[in-house]
């Protein structure tokens, strides 16, 4: 039975991609962070069979530990501080964490494995955030790098440290660039979930409003159940090697708009939409759209879920969860 160790695993890819793994028979092994995390009981009830070990990414001797007690045959590297916005604010502490902490998690998969590196396969969670002021479209694994904020920044320092413990020690380590990725497990926070709970609130009569940024900013959006297998099969090649993950379309979030609303019966949402410059970010990332040729090539992945599917099941959970009071 392989294991895996994997962190993050609170989060909306920790979880679906400990779901797939446990299909697969693996072991599964997560770290959580902090002395009383309130996400440790939904990860407890969700998958009982996951093994929690406590650390963080800034503790280099956690992360030894949590490789020495698990003892994994992969190591999925999701953790990190992933809400752009938030990233000006703690510039910082996502350097720490979501630049610093890949370091720090590569340094010690180098250490436990020793004299073997290729023991060890290593999977870093990259974002199509790297390219940022974008230079060409669409993004694909050899586009310029352009960051538009201290995550994006961040996420370049990973990426670029995975590529040279591969190129240095030989490690099986490998980057994946996700383009933006939803579902209904996504955080209240990222424009998709803000969207379909307020929908589906309006939609019952629990609210009035939705008051939002930059409307006109354009995403490639896919479903994240998805994009977690692409992680598992870029670790199953025989080399460590980088691949964007995207469903090559693009979508405003205007476009998100038309389709949450119009799923719930309204077709003019402007009432309901107010813009504040409090949702404006300092740097916008105006236009992502991916170019996964090299995954659907090499790996044989492609996206099942459309983006009208997308926003359906989302709105649908969020409608069910508000009448069940969850
Ligand atoms: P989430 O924000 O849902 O999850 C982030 C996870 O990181 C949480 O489990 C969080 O734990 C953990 N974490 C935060 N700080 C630390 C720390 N100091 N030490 C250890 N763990 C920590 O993100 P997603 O699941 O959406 O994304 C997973 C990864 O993929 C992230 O690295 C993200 O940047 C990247 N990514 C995401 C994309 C997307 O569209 N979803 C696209 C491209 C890349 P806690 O619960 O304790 O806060
Ligand atoms: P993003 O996701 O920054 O692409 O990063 P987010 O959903 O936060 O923003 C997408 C776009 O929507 C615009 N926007 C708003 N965003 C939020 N959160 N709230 C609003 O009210 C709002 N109004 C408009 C934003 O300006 C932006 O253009 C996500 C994260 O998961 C990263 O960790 C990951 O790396 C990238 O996706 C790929």
């Amino acid at each position: 039975m392989p294991t895996a160790l994997i962190t993050g695993i609170t989060g909306q890819d920790g979880l679906y991609l400990a779901e797939l793994l446990l299909e697969k028979g693996y072991a599964v092994h997560g770290v959580i962070r902090g002395q009383n995390n309130p996400k440790r009981e939904l990860v407890e009830r969700l998958l009982p069979d996951v093994h929690l070990h406590n650390g963080d990414l800034t503790d280099m001797s956690s992360l030894l530990r949590a490789l020495r007690d698990s003892d994994p045959d992969e190591v999925y590297n999701l953790g990190a501080v992933s809400f752009v916005a938030y990233s000006w604010e703690n510039a910082h502490l996502t350097t720490d964490v979501t630049a610093k902490g890949v370091l720090t998690m590569l340094e010690a998969v180098r250490l436990h494995t020793g004299d073997d590196p290729g023991r060890v396969r290593f999977y870093q969670a990259s974002s199509s955030e790297m390219f940022g002021k974008v230079q060409e479209t669409p993004q694909h694994e050899r586009t310029l790098l352009w960051p538009r904020s201290p995550y994006g920044v961040s996420k370049v320092f990973g990426h670029y440290m995975t590529i040279n413990y591969r190129e240095s020690y030989g490690m099986h380590a490998s980057s994946g660039i996700l383009f933006n990725h939803e579902s209904p497990r996504r955080g209240p926070e990222f424009v998709t979930r803000k969207i379909s709970r307020a929908v589906a609130r309006i939609s019952l009569g629990l609210q009035d409003e939705l008051v939002m940024g930059n409307l006109d900013a354009e995403r490639d959006w896919g479903f994240a159940g998805d994009y977690v297998e692409a992680m598992w099969l870029m670790l199953q090649q025989p080399q460590g090697d980088d691949f964007v993950i995207a469903t090559g379309q693009t979508h405003s979030i205007r476009d998100f708009l038309d389709l949450a609303f119009g799923h719930v019966g309204i077709a003019d949402w402007t009432p309901y939409v107010r813009q504040d410059p409090q949702f404006m970010r300092p740097a916008e990332v105006d236009r992502l759209v991916g170019d996964a040729s090299k995954a659907r090539e090499v790996l044989g992945w492609k996206p099942r879920v459309s983006f009208p599917e997308l926003v359906a099941l989302m709105v649908d959970a969020d409608l069910e969860a508000t009448q069940q009071g969850w």
